[in-house]
């Protein structure tokens, strides 16, 4: 396989799923924490991305103490292991606290839950050392507009963002829009939103974004678009590559599974703009096929990073030159066959 040198790769134990679908149960065996670490070391990726309860799991059962304590064993294991955790996010989305959303909530105790447990993953973060907090925004917006005010809710997101700013100077929130899926609508949908709400925030430096492909193909956008748009922001602070097949569920699927060209234009952009030299991962959010046997569990991950691989050759052998003449003469005709022959490697 194509070496890229300049990435560091990594992936969370999510992504390591087993197969369930609303429509039915997993088809394959869950496995454990450490097995899935040997995995990753197993695959060569350099970190993990948490969330809280992927780092502490059933946090709500446990006293702030002992989430911090099964922090420490667990930056100890990491540590030991030489793999760096990439971000830690909270889990906004599954107690029934956040039924009506959580910083967005109509009713303010839960808004507090929300605030308070995202406090909480700060604190794990930087337990476990590293200073980027991810916030997807999973249930902030509506089933219906009448349901909540959205003048009132980008007030309330506002207000969660400085609330988690002020309790840690020293961390990083990034911001990772979906326009939809659990939500009808969401409040924050594309990075244009995440930029220009960071904008409202107490300390606008510390709040940049996640680009997830699936999530701006979602959005009818192109990611490479939006991730040229974040760098020049410097706000791109890390990564979901997988790959979507137009306007459905949100699929993760593997790295250009479903459109090899904007995959390929996704790492032209991230190698014309420098990603990764500020130690920025990227990160595969991928899941296998629900038809995937046991035995070819990890293919997703290795079939996802083979391909980054040899987009990365893809990009740094692009006939640039050629291509420059033909935008200078407006002949995009023979530059798209341009593009085309250089993937099918003619
Ligand atoms: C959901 C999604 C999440 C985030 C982390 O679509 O992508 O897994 O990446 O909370
Ligand atoms: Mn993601």
């Amino acid at each position: 396989m194509a070496k890229s040198p300049r990435y560091r790769f990594c992936v969370g134990p999510w992504n390591f799923s087993e197969g369930r679908d609303p429509y039915g149960p997993e088809t394959r065996p869950a496995q454990s924490f450490d097995w899935k670490l040997a995995a990753l070391k197993e695959l060569g990726f350099d970190g993990m991305m948490f969330h809280d309860d992927d780092a502490v799991p059933e946090i709500d059962s446990k006293s702030p103490a002992q989430v911090l304590k099964e922090a420490k064993e667990l930056r100890k294991r990491l540590d030991g292991e030489g793999i760096k955790a990439e971000m830690v996010a909270p889990r906004l989305w599954f107690h029934p606290n956040t039924i009506d959303g959580a910083y967005t909530s109509n009713d303010p105790k839960q808004r507090r839950y929300a605030v308070d447990r995202s406090k909480q993953t700060i604190d794990i973060a930087r337990v476990l050392g590293t200073d980027l907090v991810v916030l997807w925004l999973a249930r902030e917006g509506t089933y219906l507009r009448e349901s909540k005010d959205g003048r009132r809710s980008t007030d309330l997101l506002v207000e969660a963002l400085d609330a988690m700013l002020a309790h840690d100077k020293r961390i990083r929130l990034a911001i990772e829009p979906k326009p939809n899926e659990p939500m009808d609508h969401a409040y924050i949908p594309t990075i244009g939103h995440a930029l220009a709400i960071a904008g409202l925030a107490k300390d606008p430096s510390r709040v940049g974004c996640l680009i997830e492909s699936a999530h701006a193909i979602l959005a009818g956008l192109d990611p490479a678009d939006e991730i040229d748009f974040a760098m020049a922001f410097g706000k791109l602070w890390s990564l979901h590559l997988n790959d979507q097949n137009g306007l459905k569920f949100d699929q993760d699927k593997p790295f250009g599974s479903a459109n090899l060209r904007v995959a390929f234009n996704q790492v032209r952009v991230l190698e014309r703009t420098g990603y990764g030299k500020n130690g920025e991962f990227v990160c595969f959010d991928v899941h296998p096929f629900r038809t995937t046997k046991p035995e070819h569990a990890l293919k997703h991950l290795s079939n996802s990073r083979e391909t980054f691989e040899r987009l990365v050759e893809k990009a740094r052998s692009f006939p640039e030159k050629a291509a420059q003449k033909l935008v200078a003469d407006r002949n995009y005709q023979d530059l798209d066959q341009l593009v085309l022959n250089h993937l099918m490697g003619t």
